[in-house]
């Protein structure tokens, strides 16, 4: 909105050319995102502690949770409202990609929200059924996928480390788009379950692809690094850095010990949003590297499951891997702190790789 009625003013006087710029604007999305948290962030934790939206935590689980009954959950609905309002201030409203982005955020936010509103009335942890919670988010992906399919996306995948190896994947590129944006929404939901342990590396990976998405979106440095380009995905930074910004905002309060929890309205629309960045930037396959702790949660829970099933034995005291450091004795903060240095080093090699190549 800024940039359309402030741009145009440049005519007038030359100061409002800033607005064009697209690193000017991200800066302020940040800036704006941040700000938004903290305004908004006390009220929206009061409220939801007043409506008693706290977490139900489970019994079998680390004995350390237990003092965790209580705590707010359904903060992601600051999350939410602190990446949506900066980037519709900030960006290019003409632009597809900022619409779909800001869709995929309402459209996994709104699955997340039923899950943990029926945790919430049902004063039980499961909430929505798995299949259904699935579906909701296989049918968000699904739309993703569609859209670019048809609007004559580029449907090839790139392949880190190696120069110019694309594989295309024509009319399979639907599925594979579908897989990396639901396994990303459910990577980075099974991680949340310590203390700033998912939005840590939430905010790296989203810092990540703020450089990716200005990158690719500019044909320049796109053909010196001879990384794909990918027309109007340049504006996407805006939208990474409000991503940014808001996580940064929920970590002050989410940071150990947490005032709030995120709860599935966060979790599930902040991995959707990631898997859906890590898609038109056309950086797919660089996203097991730079949320390398959030695969990593989730193949420690394939592991323990299949094991278990095949074997009859666990490998892990319990999946995912957060629960089996905590049950060996490492404090709660931590393994957090440990996660997010893990985290910063995955992305910088993930960043390396646009010269390793
Ligand atoms: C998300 N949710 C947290 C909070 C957060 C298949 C199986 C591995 C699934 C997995 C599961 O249910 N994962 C879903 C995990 C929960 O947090 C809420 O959920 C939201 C995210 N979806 O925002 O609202 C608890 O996590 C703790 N927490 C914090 N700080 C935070 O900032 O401390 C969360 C955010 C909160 C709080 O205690 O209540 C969760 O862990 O439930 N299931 C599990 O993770 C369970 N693992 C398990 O059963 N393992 C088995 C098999 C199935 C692999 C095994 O190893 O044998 C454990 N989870 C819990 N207790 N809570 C088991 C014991």
């Amino acid at each position: 909105m800024l940039y359309h009625l402030l741009y145009p003013l440049y005519k007038y006087h030359t100061i409002f050319n800033v607005f064009q710029y697209i690193t000017f604007r991200t800066i302020y999305a940040v800036v704006t995102a941040l700000l938004l948290s903290f305004i908004v962030g006390p009220y929206i934790i009061k409220k939801l502690s007043l409506m008693q939206i706290g977490q139900v935590i489970r019994k079998d689980g680390p004995q350390n949770h237990l003092i965790k009954q209580g705590t707010p959950t359904m903060g992601g609905i600051i999350i939410l409202f602190a990446v949506i309002v900066p980037t519709l201030l900030w960006a290019n409203l003409k632009n597809p990609y900022v619409w779909l982005l800001t869709a995929v955020t309402l459209g996994f936010g709104i699955v997340g929200f039923i899950d943990d509103y029926k945790k919430m009335a049902q004063k039980d942890s499961r909430g929505l059924l798995p299949r259904y919670k699935f579906l909701g988010q296989f049918i968000i992906a699904l739309g993703v996928a569609l859209f670019l399919y048809f609007t004559e996306f580029n449907t090839s995948v790139t392949v880190p480390f190696f120069k110019n190896a694309t594989i295309s994947l024509g009319w399979l590129y639907i599925p594979f788009v579908v897989l990396v944006i639901v396994g990303a929404s459910n990577a980075v939901n099974l991680t949340d379950g310590l203390d700033g342990l998912a939005i840590g590396p939430i905010t790296i990976a989203a810092a990540t692809y703020m450089l990716f998405t200005y990158l690719t979106g500019n044909i320049k440095i796109a053909q010196y690094l001879q990384i794909m380009y990918v027309p109007k995905a340049a504006e996407l930074t805006i939208f990474a850095g409000a991503m940014v910004g808001a996580s940064l905002g929920f970590l002050w309060f989410n940071s150990y010990p947490a005032q709030v929890f995120m709860g599935d309205v966060g979790s599930l629309s902040l991995g959707g949003v990631l898997g859906t960045l890590a898609v038109i930037t056309k950086h797919e396959m660089l996203l097991v590297l730079v949320g390398g702790v959030f695969v990593v949660e989730a193949l420690s829970v394939i592991v323990q499951v299949g094991s278990f099933k095949l074997r009859g034995k666990r490998i892990f005291k319990m999946a995912p891997i957060h629960h089996h450091f905590e049950l060996n004795g490492l404090p709660e903060p931590k393994i957090i702190v440990r996660f997010w240095i893990i985290s910063i080093i995955l992305s910088l090699i993930a960043i390396s790789t646009l010269k390793l190549r």
